[in-house]
């Protein structure tokens, strides 16, 4: 775009010196500003939705000035910057979020009131931003949060789905998934930048030209494009101006319209071609943990890292001539393999566009890759079908096969590896269906880091799926335990608590410095100090209940144990073990005398979870929680001595209030199987006691605040192989054999659509040892129990719990990550205030 003849600068800097005004006033002025001219409704007459709509470009208005000031001093001081490429982003709620991180709360909460808008009711009208689908999309949105309150100079890179995370409908036990259409009232957070915008191709067929110095210059003559346009999300840390970019990428069409069938009078198929383009961002794949090979989804992941890099080196470029400093500029995290296309799309973009050669773009390339593994089940793994690849990118599939080639030529050449193990090693696998291309094996090739997500994985994964790897390269394997932003996660979702913290170490700085929790543990045995901390506790959980009376009008006993297990529904989480061992205690129930009913102590069992569409036995788990919850809660010998809730649509603002209001949370996945967990941390934090195996994250929780302080049962990862391969041959408890005929005799009802559920169970098909763990599920269960029935001992476990928490802050994971794998710096921006 021209530029102006004359910049009258002093002018323009005079103009906007100093940050918008935080007092009440003009707040407020700010608010009915945007009522009156971004919404264009009166200021005399606005419902709660606009004032939520109004007060968020107020704030945006804000995080804006930061925004621009941050981007621009790190523009400025051109150092190493890291970029974390994630097709997913749960991000949720960002109003109070940014009240918070902007330190204006107060203000804001007296500028609405003073206008007569609830604080509470007016966030309410926020839809979540859901663009993920559980644990994996939440880690890296509280990476974003740790990463600008660490200020550090880094992006986060993804897609723009215009339907997120599916909404769950719970109808008469069974799951009905409806689209996410998030957009629809418009999402304020967001800045649309029409400028920055970049062709992205797929299909077509490459050529070779020689150029004159006798180079094969490799031309992609694509047969499709379409347009990369970029949407920013700034990101405020907390305390500090640093504020972050997230660049989510939409699709549009290259041209608004194909003109030559506009003009051969096909205008119907040219606006077809146009929805064709915008069909790659519409949705978000909703599997957690499996792999379907659907060419929508590569194109997806195509379409978000080809953006990326080219965003990424043309910032780069502006800045410098050549590619020599590329590696010390430039970082990149790999979340999970999903933006593995990254590594040939770079290489291409050296090599084709920018005529470096191979042993120059290789070297680039693997300086600036690392890569983090989530998970070690198998059916997560990606594979993409060579023949796909090769029709949709088949520049990359090129690629993709010399990368290949040269690796196994180093297998051989310098490892003295050979023969099966070669074929074992390659990035390329021969199935019986086809060639597969293994996207595991490129990323570790590739990347000069891996690194699991918790010690225990971290360790799994050198003796297990990428043993031979570690084998010839163990100096690339590290370990980052991951971490939960304790801002949203405490200081935000449990105000109560925050306060009483910040109250007793006479200090807010654990908000940055979480270790400081560590300084609660003296306090724990401080009976007026258990006191003020179970009252806490009850303000919690009576927001939960409300919540609870609001979705099923019951009154919840106050008394019970609020017994949480939220999550997505999977077979290694084994939700199903929990409800077995709800229709147990049930069972016990129903045959007590009522003197014997006075000793119950009393649960809500609360499960929430999302299943993958195509899930069957996911489904069926929910239809059957669904069934037990309907028997017990209608049962009047049970009174209120046990319930259980499915809550549906589990999403991140549903968990801001169901973790605070725990007492027990259940981790109980098969040992070995769930890589870290993270909602164990923000229950722990919380002061909720966790029941679960020696698994993932909660191996180190143990460790911090001490085995003693939780549940722990079960078989450890070590046993789980050989148990696993004589598990027909094993004793079955008879408690759990009890709890199985319950179910398939029909007591819940829907025997017949159980029995698959059985089955999966039973003798040598029982994978995720439920049989073999019950017993020891039930001992704890019992230990539960026991200890509810000392007040002061259990309060002081859940004060030890908080106080132990301090090492699961993202600002620890961020922090080690930037040191131990980036090497990227803190970069404070220095702005006035
Ligand atoms: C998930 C793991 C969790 C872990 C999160 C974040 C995938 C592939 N993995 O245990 O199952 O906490 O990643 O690392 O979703």
């Amino acid at each position: 775009a021209p530029q102006p003849d004359h910049l009258n600068r002093e002018l323009l800097y005079g103009l906007l010196d100093s940050y918008l005004k935080n007092d009440v006033v003009s707040i407020q002025e700010s608010i009915v500003h945007h009522v009156e001219f971004t919404l264009a409704r009166s200021r005399y007459k606005f419902d709660t939705r606009e004032a939520y709509f109004a007060a968020a470009h107020s704030l945006r208005d804000r995080l804006i000035e930061r925004w621009n000031d941050t981007q621009a001093w790190i523009k400025h001081k051109d150092p190493k910057r890291v970029y974390y490429l994630s097709m997913e982003f749960l991000m949720g709620r960002t109003f109070l979020n940014a009240l918070h991180n902007l330190g204006v709360m107060q203000p804001y909460q007296h500028a609405l009131s003073g206008l007569g808008y609830d604080m509470e009711k007016v966030q309410q009208a926020e839809r979540d931003a859901a663009l993920g689908n559980g644990g994996l999309g939440r880690l890296a949105s509280c990476f974003l949060d740790s990463m600008a309150t660490l200020n550090l100079p880094a992006w986060g890179y993804g897609i723009r789905y215009e339907y997120g995370m599916f909404r769950q409908v719970v109808s008469e036990g069974f799951q009905k998934e409806q689209p996410d259409y998030w957009l629809t009232f418009g999402y304020p957070w967001e800045i649309q930048r029409p400028h920055v915008a970049y062709p992205v191709k797929f299909y077509g067929h490459v050529s070779v030209h020689e150029s004159q110095d006798g180079r094969q210059n490799f031309v992609w003559n694509a047969g499709e494009e379409v347009t990369a346009v970029a949407y920013d999300n700034p990101i405020p840390g907390f305390k500090t101006p640093s504020t972050i970019n997230l660049r989510l990428w939409a699709a549009k069409p290259c041209q608004e319209f194909d003109l030559e069938a506009f003009n051969t009078g096909d205008y119907v198929s040219s606006i077809i071609d146009k929805q064709k383009a915008e069909t790659i961002t519409s949705v978000l794949y909703p599997d957690d943990k499996t792999f379907e090979g659907k060419e929508l989804r590569l194109k997806q992941q195509h379409f978000m890292v080809s953006a990326t890099l080219q965003d990424i080196v043309r910032r780069y470029k502006e800045q410098h001539e050549t590619f020599d400093a590329f590696p010390e500029k430039v970082a990149m995290q790999l979340n999970d393999t999903h933006p593995t296309l990254g590594i040939p799309e770079l290489m291409r973009i050296l090599m084709d566009e920018n005529h470096l050669g191979w042993t120059r773009s290789w070297e680039i390339t693997t300086k600036v890759f690392s890569f983090t593994n989530h998970t070690v089940l198998p059916e997560a793994l990606e594979q993409w079908p060579v023949s796909l690849v090769e029709k949709l990118l088949p520049r990359h599939m090129q690629i993709i096969y010399d990368i290949n080639w040269r690796f196994v030529q180093e297998l051989e050449q310098n490892h003295g590896i050979s023969g099966d193990k070669l074929g074992s090693m390659s990035i390329i696998l021969d199935t019986e269906y086809g060639k597969m291309v293994r996207m595991a094996y490129l990323a570790l090739v590739a990347s000069h880091t891996v690194n699991g997500v918790a010690a225990i994985h971290s360790k799994l994964i050198k003796e297990t799926i990428f043993k031979e790897f570690h084998d010839i390269w163990p100096e690339k394997f590290q370990n980052k335990t991951n971490g939960v932003t304790q801002r949203r996660w405490l200081a935000q979702c449990n105000p109560p608590l925050n306060r009483l913290i910040t109250e007793t170490l006479g200090t807010e700085a654990w908000i940055t410095h979480l270790d400081l929790l560590k300084g609660l543990a003296a306090h724990a045995e401080d009976e007026t100090f258990q006191q003020k901390w179970a009252e806490v506790k009850v303000e919690a959980k009576a927001k939960l209940a409300s919540l609870l009376k609001d979705l099923t009008g019951d009154d919840l006993n106050m008394d019970a144990i609020f017994d949480v297990q939220v999550k997505r529904i999977h077979e290694y989480k084994r939700q199903f073990m929990n409800i077995l061992s709800v229709a147990l205690r049930y069972d016990r129930i129903k045959s007590m005398t009522e003197k014997e009913k006075e000793e119950v102590v009393p649960r809500v069992v609360i499960i929430g979870g999302k299943a993958a569409p195509g899930y069957d036995m996911a489904k069926r788990i929910i239809k059957l929680i669904s069934a037990v919850s309907e028997t017990v809660n209608n049962d009047p010998d049970v009174g209120d001595l046990l319930k259980v809730y499915f809550v549906p649509d589990y999403n991140v603002s549903l968990a801001e209030v169901i973790v605070p209001g725990s007492d027990l949370n259940q981790q109980i996945s098969t040992a070995g199987t769930e890589a870290s967990g993270t909602s164990n941390m923000k229950f722990a934090m919380n002061g909720s006691l966790i029941i679960g195996t020696m698994d993932g994250a909660n191996v180190e929780i143990a460790e911090e605040i001490g085995e003693e302080n939780m549940f722990i049962f079960g078989v450890g990862a070590q046993e789980v192989p050989a148990l696993r391969s004589q598990r027909e041959y094993l004793q079955v408890d008879p408690q759990f054999q009890h709890a199985v005929n319950l179910i398939q005799n029909g007591h819940f009802g829907w025997a017949d659509y159980f029995s698959p559920l059985i089955e999966s169970i039973t003798g040598s098909r029982d994978w995720y040892l439920l049989a073999n763990d019950f017993e020891s599920y039930l001992d704890a269960q019992e230990r539960v129990d026991q200890e509810w029935r000392d007040k002061a001992s259990w309060t002081r476990k859940s004060i030890l719990s908080t106080a132990g928490s301090g090492k699961f802050s993202s600002d620890r994971t961020i922090h080690e990550y930037a040191e131990d794998i980036w090497g990227v710096e803190p970069l404070p921006p220095t702005i006035p205030e």
